[in-house]
Protein backbone atom coordinates (compact mmCIF):
# COMPACT_ATOMS: atom_id res chain seq x y z
CA UNK A 1 0.00 0.00 0.00
CA UNK A 2 1.27 3.43 -0.85
CA UNK A 3 0.31 6.80 0.74
CA UNK A 4 1.67 10.34 -0.42
CA UNK A 5 1.72 11.27 3.29
CA UNK A 6 2.14 8.74 6.53
CA UNK A 7 0.53 10.21 9.12
CA UNK A 8 1.43 8.78 12.50
CA UNK A 9 -0.91 9.85 15.43
CA UNK A 10 -4.56 10.87 15.79
CA UNK A 11 -4.35 13.97 18.06
CA UNK A 12 -4.82 17.34 16.84
CA UNK A 13 -1.38 17.82 14.97
CA UNK A 14 -1.94 14.49 13.05
CA UNK A 15 -5.91 15.22 12.08
CA UNK A 16 -5.45 18.36 11.29
CA UNK A 17 -2.17 18.15 8.55
CA UNK A 18 -4.73 15.39 6.82
CA UNK A 19 -7.62 17.82 7.18
CA UNK A 20 -5.24 20.45 5.39
CA UNK A 21 -3.35 18.30 3.04
CA UNK A 22 -6.83 17.08 1.73
CA UNK A 23 -8.18 20.26 1.29
CA UNK A 24 -5.09 20.32 -1.31
CA UNK A 25 -5.10 17.69 -3.11
CA UNK A 26 -2.58 15.73 -1.12
CA UNK A 27 -3.29 11.99 -0.18
CA UNK A 28 -2.43 10.59 3.40
CA UNK A 29 -3.24 8.16 6.17
CA UNK A 30 -3.59 8.11 9.52
CA UNK A 31 -2.04 5.80 12.01
CA UNK A 32 -3.36 5.74 15.88
CA UNK A 33 -2.87 3.17 18.44
CA UNK A 34 -5.74 3.67 20.65
CA UNK A 35 -9.02 3.43 19.56
CA UNK A 36 -11.48 6.13 17.80
CA UNK A 37 -13.35 6.47 20.98
CA UNK A 38 -10.72 6.90 23.45
CA UNK A 39 -9.25 9.67 21.04
CA UNK A 40 -12.83 11.42 21.58
CA UNK A 41 -12.89 10.93 25.56
CA UNK A 42 -9.60 11.82 25.92
CA UNK A 43 -9.52 15.09 28.14
CA UNK A 44 -7.12 17.74 28.10
CA UNK A 45 -6.61 21.25 26.70
CA UNK A 46 -9.00 23.69 26.43
CA UNK A 47 -7.79 27.14 25.36
CA UNK A 48 -8.05 28.16 21.65
CA UNK A 49 -5.96 31.11 21.21
CA UNK A 50 -7.03 33.33 18.48
CA UNK A 51 -4.79 32.05 15.68
CA UNK A 52 -5.78 28.63 15.82
CA UNK A 53 -9.32 29.73 16.11
CA UNK A 54 -9.21 31.72 12.84
CA UNK A 55 -7.26 28.94 11.35
CA UNK A 56 -9.97 26.18 12.30
CA UNK A 57 -12.68 28.60 10.79
CA UNK A 58 -10.56 29.24 7.82
CA UNK A 59 -10.89 25.20 7.17
CA UNK A 60 -14.13 24.87 7.77
CA UNK A 61 -13.98 23.43 11.15
CA UNK A 62 -15.57 26.78 12.97
CA UNK A 63 -19.23 25.66 12.98
CA UNK A 64 -19.46 23.94 15.98
CA UNK A 65 -16.67 25.50 17.50
CA UNK A 66 -18.39 28.87 17.22
CA UNK A 67 -21.77 27.48 18.36
CA UNK A 68 -20.70 25.92 21.67
CA UNK A 69 -17.13 27.44 22.29
CA UNK A 70 -16.65 30.30 24.78
CA UNK A 71 -14.89 33.57 23.84
CA UNK A 72 -13.10 35.14 26.94
CA UNK A 73 -11.89 38.77 26.74
CA UNK A 74 -9.39 38.28 29.69
CA UNK A 75 -8.01 36.46 32.24
CA UNK A 76 -7.67 36.88 36.08
CA UNK A 77 -4.40 36.87 38.19
CA UNK A 78 -5.19 35.89 41.57
CA UNK A 79 -2.77 36.57 44.59
CA UNK A 80 -2.35 38.42 47.70
CA UNK A 81 -6.01 37.77 48.25
CA UNK A 82 -7.08 39.66 45.34
CA UNK A 83 -8.12 38.94 41.49
CA UNK A 84 -6.76 41.40 38.84
CA UNK A 85 -8.48 40.86 35.46
CA UNK A 86 -5.93 41.20 32.68
CA UNK A 87 -8.17 42.68 29.63
CA UNK A 88 -7.23 41.20 26.43
CA UNK A 89 -9.87 42.55 24.12
CA UNK A 90 -8.71 45.73 25.31
CA UNK A 91 -4.89 44.97 25.46
CA UNK A 92 -4.28 43.29 22.09
CA UNK A 93 -8.00 43.40 20.12
CA UNK A 94 -7.80 40.00 20.47
CA UNK A 95 -8.75 37.19 22.61
CA UNK A 96 -9.41 33.21 22.98
CA UNK A 97 -11.78 30.63 23.12
CA UNK A 98 -12.52 27.57 25.33
CA UNK A 99 -13.39 24.77 23.43
CA UNK A 100 -12.03 20.89 24.79
CA UNK A 101 -9.13 19.42 22.30
CA UNK A 102 -11.33 16.49 22.62
CA UNK A 103 -14.27 18.47 20.81
CA UNK A 104 -11.51 19.68 18.02
CA UNK A 105 -10.76 16.10 17.51
CA UNK A 106 -14.18 15.03 17.65
CA UNK A 107 -14.24 17.50 14.81
CA UNK A 108 -11.50 16.78 12.55
CA UNK A 109 -12.36 13.08 12.53
CA UNK A 110 -16.14 13.61 11.53
CA UNK A 111 -14.69 16.14 8.51
CA UNK A 112 -12.00 13.33 7.70
CA UNK A 113 -14.30 10.67 7.46
CA UNK A 114 -17.47 12.41 5.39
CA UNK A 115 -13.95 13.32 3.02
CA UNK A 116 -13.59 10.04 2.63
CA UNK A 117 -10.34 10.19 4.61
CA UNK A 118 -8.07 6.62 5.98
CA UNK A 119 -7.95 6.84 9.23
CA UNK A 120 -6.71 3.59 10.78
CA UNK A 121 -7.55 3.59 14.41
CA UNK A 122 -6.06 0.53 17.26
CA UNK A 123 -2.60 -0.18 15.31
CA UNK A 124 0.22 -1.77 16.98
CA UNK A 125 4.07 -2.31 16.94
CA UNK A 126 4.48 0.92 14.67
CA UNK A 127 7.76 1.23 13.32
CA UNK A 128 9.11 3.59 11.04
CA UNK A 129 12.26 2.43 8.18
CA UNK A 130 13.97 3.99 5.28
CA UNK A 131 13.33 7.52 6.63
CA UNK A 132 16.08 9.23 5.44
CA UNK A 133 15.08 7.97 1.33
CA UNK A 134 12.45 5.42 1.14
CA UNK A 135 10.20 5.65 3.84
CA UNK A 136 8.01 2.78 5.23
CA UNK A 137 6.18 2.44 8.12
CA UNK A 138 4.91 -1.23 9.46
CA UNK A 139 2.31 -2.14 12.13
CA UNK A 140 -0.44 -4.84 13.41
CA UNK A 141 -4.23 -4.12 12.55
CA UNK A 142 -6.42 -6.84 13.10
CA UNK A 143 -3.76 -9.09 14.00
CA UNK A 144 -2.16 -8.96 10.31
CA UNK A 145 1.10 -7.01 9.55
CA UNK A 146 1.05 -4.39 7.08
CA UNK A 147 3.41 -2.13 5.13
CA UNK A 148 2.74 1.66 4.12
CA UNK A 149 5.20 3.01 1.79
CA UNK A 150 5.01 6.81 1.68
CA UNK A 151 6.78 9.93 0.04
CA UNK A 152 7.12 11.34 3.64
CA UNK A 153 6.35 10.77 7.25
CA UNK A 154 4.48 12.67 9.51
CA UNK A 155 5.66 12.20 13.19
CA UNK A 156 2.43 13.20 15.05
CA UNK A 157 2.89 10.60 17.99
CA UNK A 158 3.25 13.07 20.78
CA UNK A 159 5.64 12.66 23.91
CA UNK A 160 5.61 8.69 23.99
CA UNK A 161 5.00 8.20 20.04
CA UNK A 162 7.86 6.38 18.09
CA UNK A 163 9.17 9.28 15.92
CA UNK A 164 10.81 11.21 17.87
CA UNK A 165 13.24 8.05 18.68
CA UNK A 166 13.57 7.57 14.98
CA UNK A 167 16.51 9.75 15.19
CA UNK A 168 19.35 11.38 17.13
CA UNK A 169 19.26 15.19 17.72
CA UNK A 170 19.75 17.45 20.82
CA UNK A 171 17.09 17.49 23.38
CA UNK A 172 16.16 20.66 26.26
CA UNK A 173 14.49 19.74 29.00
CA UNK A 174 13.25 21.21 32.29
CA UNK A 175 11.28 19.37 34.73
CA UNK A 176 9.63 21.35 37.70
CA UNK A 177 8.85 20.15 41.13
CA UNK A 178 5.72 19.79 40.83
CA UNK A 179 2.08 17.95 38.65
CA UNK A 180 -1.49 19.12 38.30
CA UNK A 181 -4.08 17.38 39.86
CA UNK A 182 -6.91 18.25 37.06
CA UNK A 183 -10.98 17.50 37.80
CA UNK A 184 -13.60 18.16 35.44
CA UNK A 185 -16.81 18.06 37.41
CA UNK A 186 -20.51 18.51 36.18
CA UNK A 187 -20.72 21.77 37.94
CA UNK A 188 -22.14 24.98 36.62
CA UNK A 189 -19.02 27.14 36.47
CA UNK A 190 -19.81 30.37 38.73
CA UNK A 191 -17.95 32.73 36.74
CA UNK A 192 -17.01 33.06 33.23
CA UNK A 193 -13.27 33.96 32.96
CA UNK A 194 -10.25 31.96 33.35
CA UNK A 195 -8.35 32.03 37.04
CA UNK A 196 -5.10 31.59 37.55
CA UNK A 197 -4.36 31.93 41.52
CA UNK A 198 -0.64 31.76 42.98
CA UNK A 199 -1.65 30.82 46.95
CA UNK A 200 0.91 29.85 49.67
CA UNK A 201 -0.08 25.84 49.72
CA UNK A 202 0.66 26.36 45.39
CA UNK A 203 -0.77 27.33 42.59
CA UNK A 204 -4.69 27.04 41.81
CA UNK A 205 -6.86 27.34 37.95
CA UNK A 206 -9.94 27.77 37.49
CA UNK A 207 -10.90 27.13 34.47
CA UNK A 208 -14.21 25.55 32.44
CA UNK A 209 -15.67 23.11 29.11
CA UNK A 210 -19.38 24.42 29.35
CA UNK A 211 -21.95 26.26 30.95
CA UNK A 212 -22.43 22.85 32.83
CA UNK A 213 -18.90 21.44 33.16
CA UNK A 214 -16.11 23.19 34.99
CA UNK A 215 -12.74 22.30 34.85
CA UNK A 216 -10.23 22.68 37.98
CA UNK A 217 -6.35 22.39 38.50
CA UNK A 218 -4.61 22.08 42.02
CA UNK A 219 -0.30 22.03 42.52
CA UNK A 220 0.58 19.41 43.95
CA UNK A 221 3.61 17.49 44.16
CA UNK A 222 4.86 15.32 41.60
CA UNK A 223 4.47 11.91 43.00
CA UNK A 224 0.82 12.17 43.69
CA UNK A 225 -1.65 9.49 43.68
CA UNK A 226 -4.78 11.40 42.60
CA UNK A 227 -6.70 8.77 44.31
CA UNK A 228 -5.34 9.92 47.23
CA UNK A 229 -7.23 13.10 47.31
CA UNK A 230 -10.84 12.57 48.25
CA UNK A 231 -13.66 15.13 46.31
CA UNK A 232 -14.24 16.62 49.54
CA UNK A 233 -10.30 17.83 50.13
CA UNK A 234 -10.03 18.54 46.31
CA UNK A 235 -12.62 21.14 46.85
CA UNK A 236 -12.00 22.55 50.24
CA UNK A 237 -8.45 23.43 48.86
CA UNK A 238 -10.11 24.79 45.61
CA UNK A 239 -12.49 26.64 47.81
CA UNK A 240 -9.00 27.99 49.91
CA UNK A 241 -6.70 28.84 47.13
CA UNK A 242 -9.09 30.67 44.66
CA UNK A 243 -10.88 32.34 47.39
CA UNK A 244 -14.04 32.06 46.44
CA UNK A 245 -17.23 29.65 46.26
CA UNK A 246 -17.40 27.17 43.52
CA UNK A 247 -20.13 24.76 42.67
CA UNK A 248 -19.68 21.36 43.28
CA UNK A 249 -20.71 18.54 41.28
CA UNK A 250 -19.33 14.95 40.59
CA UNK A 251 -16.28 14.18 39.24
CA UNK A 252 -16.22 13.53 35.76
CA UNK A 253 -12.29 12.84 35.59
CA UNK A 254 -9.09 13.16 38.27
CA UNK A 255 -5.93 13.06 36.89
CA UNK A 256 -2.46 14.23 37.97
CA UNK A 257 -0.36 15.57 35.26
CA UNK A 258 3.67 16.31 35.16
CA UNK A 259 4.91 19.44 34.09
CA UNK A 260 8.17 20.02 31.57
CA UNK A 261 9.29 21.85 28.99
CA UNK A 262 11.03 19.45 26.50
CA UNK A 263 12.16 20.71 22.70
CA UNK A 264 13.67 18.24 20.28
CA UNK A 265 15.90 19.72 17.89
CA UNK A 266 15.73 19.47 14.38
CA UNK A 267 12.33 18.27 13.85
CA UNK A 268 13.29 16.68 10.51
CA UNK A 269 15.33 14.23 9.62
CA UNK A 270 15.49 12.94 5.96
CA UNK A 271 11.55 12.69 4.90
CA UNK A 272 10.51 12.53 8.41
CA UNK A 273 9.19 15.37 9.90
CA UNK A 274 8.25 16.34 13.63
CA UNK A 275 5.04 18.16 14.15
CA UNK A 276 3.56 18.97 18.04
CA UNK A 277 3.90 17.16 21.22
CA UNK A 278 5.86 14.27 19.13
CA UNK A 279 8.65 17.51 19.12
CA UNK A 280 8.09 20.03 22.06
CA UNK A 281 6.26 20.00 25.04
CA UNK A 282 5.30 22.98 27.30
CA UNK A 283 3.45 22.78 31.03
CA UNK A 284 0.18 23.48 30.31
CA UNK A 285 0.35 26.95 32.86
CA UNK A 286 0.04 29.07 29.46
CA UNK A 287 -2.28 26.93 27.54
CA UNK A 288 0.15 26.61 24.52
CA UNK A 289 0.53 22.48 23.60
CA UNK A 290 -2.36 22.23 21.07
CA UNK A 291 -2.10 25.77 19.66
CA UNK A 292 2.17 25.04 19.02
CA UNK A 293 1.06 21.79 17.42
CA UNK A 294 -1.78 23.33 15.42
CA UNK A 295 0.84 26.19 14.47
CA UNK A 296 3.48 23.71 13.43
CA UNK A 297 0.83 21.15 10.92
CA UNK A 298 -0.21 24.63 9.17
CA UNK A 299 3.58 24.90 8.30
CA UNK A 300 4.10 21.48 7.67
CA UNK A 301 1.15 21.43 5.27
CA UNK A 302 2.37 24.00 3.13
CA UNK A 303 5.39 22.55 3.00
CA UNK A 304 4.33 19.37 1.56
CA UNK A 305 2.18 20.72 -0.96
CA UNK A 306 5.33 22.81 -2.39
CA UNK A 307 7.45 19.74 -2.36
CA UNK A 308 4.31 16.92 -3.56
CA UNK A 309 3.33 18.99 -5.93
CA UNK A 310 5.95 21.04 -7.47
CA UNK A 311 9.39 19.43 -6.25
CA UNK A 312 10.30 22.69 -4.38
CA UNK A 313 12.49 21.52 -0.92
CA UNK A 314 12.31 25.52 0.32
CA UNK A 315 9.72 24.77 2.53
CA UNK A 316 10.93 21.42 3.82
CA UNK A 317 13.95 22.47 4.26
CA UNK A 318 12.91 25.89 6.78
CA UNK A 319 9.98 23.77 8.00
CA UNK A 320 12.30 22.85 11.61
CA UNK A 321 13.83 26.77 12.15
CA UNK A 322 10.36 28.29 11.47
CA UNK A 323 8.72 26.23 13.53
CA UNK A 324 11.51 26.27 16.64
CA UNK A 325 10.85 30.07 16.59
CA UNK A 326 7.21 29.82 17.46
CA UNK A 327 8.10 26.93 19.72
CA UNK A 328 10.57 28.80 21.45
CA UNK A 329 8.61 31.82 22.16
CA UNK A 330 5.66 29.77 23.54
CA UNK A 331 8.40 27.78 25.68
CA UNK A 332 9.66 31.06 27.22
CA UNK A 333 6.33 32.14 28.10
CA UNK A 334 4.77 28.78 29.83
CA UNK A 335 7.86 28.67 31.51
CA UNK A 336 7.50 32.13 32.69
CA UNK A 337 3.73 31.97 33.38
CA UNK A 338 4.78 28.89 35.45
CA UNK A 339 7.43 29.95 37.35
CA UNK A 340 5.35 33.09 38.30
CA UNK A 341 2.46 31.14 39.94
CA UNK A 342 3.44 28.38 41.37
CA UNK A 343 5.28 27.32 44.70
CA UNK A 344 8.20 26.66 44.30
CA UNK A 345 9.29 23.61 47.28
CA UNK A 346 12.70 24.90 47.70
CA UNK A 347 11.99 28.71 47.56
CA UNK A 348 13.55 31.09 49.53
CA UNK A 349 12.61 34.55 50.74
CA UNK A 350 14.28 36.39 47.38
CA UNK A 351 12.33 34.15 45.04
CA UNK A 352 9.38 35.00 46.62
CA UNK A 353 9.75 38.60 46.88
CA UNK A 354 10.73 38.39 43.17
CA UNK A 355 7.71 36.64 42.41
CA UNK A 356 5.65 38.65 43.87
CA UNK A 357 7.18 41.84 42.82
CA UNK A 358 6.61 40.35 38.73
CA UNK A 359 3.09 39.27 39.72
CA UNK A 360 2.54 43.28 40.37
CA UNK A 361 3.80 44.39 37.97
CA UNK A 362 1.99 42.20 35.47
CA UNK A 363 -0.90 43.51 36.42
CA UNK A 364 -0.31 47.37 37.84
CA UNK A 365 1.76 48.27 34.19
CA UNK A 366 -0.19 48.41 30.55
CA UNK A 367 3.40 47.11 28.71
CA UNK A 368 3.80 44.37 31.33
CA UNK A 369 0.14 42.91 31.03
CA UNK A 370 0.49 43.74 27.15
CA UNK A 371 3.09 40.93 27.14
CA UNK A 372 0.92 38.40 28.77
CA UNK A 373 -2.22 39.37 26.60
CA UNK A 374 -0.45 39.04 23.35
CA UNK A 375 1.66 35.86 24.03
CA UNK A 376 -1.52 34.36 25.83
CA UNK A 377 -4.33 35.17 22.86
CA UNK A 378 -1.57 34.44 20.14
CA UNK A 379 0.79 36.04 18.18
CA UNK A 380 -0.04 35.86 14.42
CA UNK A 381 1.10 32.94 12.95
CA UNK A 382 4.34 33.71 11.05
CA UNK A 383 4.75 37.22 13.32
CA UNK A 384 7.93 35.15 15.24
P1 LIG B 1 -1.29 14.06 21.07
O1 LIG B 1 -2.59 14.72 21.34
O2 LIG B 1 -0.56 13.47 22.22
O3 LIG B 1 -1.56 12.96 19.97
C1 LIG B 1 -0.62 11.97 19.65
C2 LIG B 1 -1.36 10.75 19.18
O4 LIG B 1 -0.43 9.75 18.77
C3 LIG B 1 -0.87 8.48 19.24
N1 LIG B 1 0.30 7.60 19.32
C4 LIG B 1 0.55 6.60 18.46
N2 LIG B 1 -0.12 6.17 17.39
C5 LIG B 1 0.40 5.11 16.71
N3 LIG B 1 1.53 4.47 17.07
C6 LIG B 1 2.24 4.89 18.14
N4 LIG B 1 3.37 4.27 18.49
C7 LIG B 1 1.76 5.99 18.89
N5 LIG B 1 2.18 6.65 19.99
C8 LIG B 1 1.30 7.62 20.24
C9 LIG B 1 -1.52 8.82 20.58
O5 LIG B 1 -2.42 7.81 21.00
C10 LIG B 1 -2.22 10.12 20.27
O6 LIG B 1 -3.53 9.94 19.81
O7 LIG B 1 -0.27 15.04 20.36
P2 LIG B 1 -0.52 16.30 19.37
O8 LIG B 1 -1.46 15.95 18.27
O9 LIG B 1 0.83 16.82 19.07
O10 LIG B 1 -1.32 17.37 20.27
C11 LIG B 1 -0.70 18.00 21.37
C12 LIG B 1 -1.74 18.29 22.47
O11 LIG B 1 -2.47 17.09 22.74
C13 LIG B 1 -1.10 18.81 23.75
O12 LIG B 1 -0.06 19.72 23.46
C14 LIG B 1 -2.12 19.54 24.65
O13 LIG B 1 -3.10 18.66 25.16
C15 LIG B 1 -1.42 20.22 25.82
N6 LIG B 1 -2.36 20.91 26.73
C16 LIG B 1 -2.89 22.15 26.43
N7 LIG B 1 -2.66 22.71 25.22
C17 LIG B 1 -3.26 23.89 24.88
O14 LIG B 1 -3.01 24.38 23.77
N8 LIG B 1 -4.12 24.54 25.72
C18 LIG B 1 -4.43 24.05 26.94
O15 LIG B 1 -5.27 24.62 27.64
C19 LIG B 1 -3.78 22.83 27.36
N9 LIG B 1 -4.06 22.28 28.55
C20 LIG B 1 -2.71 20.32 27.95
C21 LIG B 1 -3.55 21.05 28.85
C22 LIG B 1 -2.28 19.05 28.30
C23 LIG B 1 -2.64 18.50 29.50
N10 LIG B 1 -2.19 17.18 29.77
C24 LIG B 1 -3.06 16.15 30.18
C25 LIG B 1 -0.88 16.78 29.30
C26 LIG B 1 -3.92 20.52 30.07
C27 LIG B 1 -3.43 19.25 30.41
C28 LIG B 1 -3.81 18.74 31.79
C1 LIG C 1 -8.06 23.93 30.66
O1 LIG C 1 -9.18 24.48 30.61
O2 LIG C 1 -7.94 22.70 30.64
C2 LIG C 1 -6.84 24.75 30.77
C3 LIG C 1 -6.93 26.13 30.70
C4 LIG C 1 -5.78 26.91 30.82
C5 LIG C 1 -4.56 26.31 30.99
C6 LIG C 1 -4.45 24.93 31.04
C7 LIG C 1 -5.60 24.14 30.93
O3 LIG C 1 -3.44 27.08 31.13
Amino acid sequence: MRTQVGIVGAGPAGLLLSHLLARQGIESVVLEARSREYVQQRVRAGVLEHPTVELLREVGLGARMDAEGLPHAGVSLRFEDADHRIDFAALTGRGIVVYGQQEVVKDLIAARLADGGDLRFEVSDLALDGVTDDPVISYTRNGQREELHCDVIAGCDGFHGVSRGAFSGETFDRKYPFAWLGILAEAAPIQDELVYANHANGFALYSMRSPEVTRLYLQVPPDTDAGTWSDARIWDELRLRLGTEINEGSLIEKSVTGMRSNVREPMRHGKLFLAGDAAHIVPPTGAKGMNLAIADVRILADALESYLRKGDETGIDGYSDTCLRRVWRAEHFSWWMTSMLHNFPDEDAFQRRIQLSQLRYTVSSTAAATSLAENYVGLPHGAI
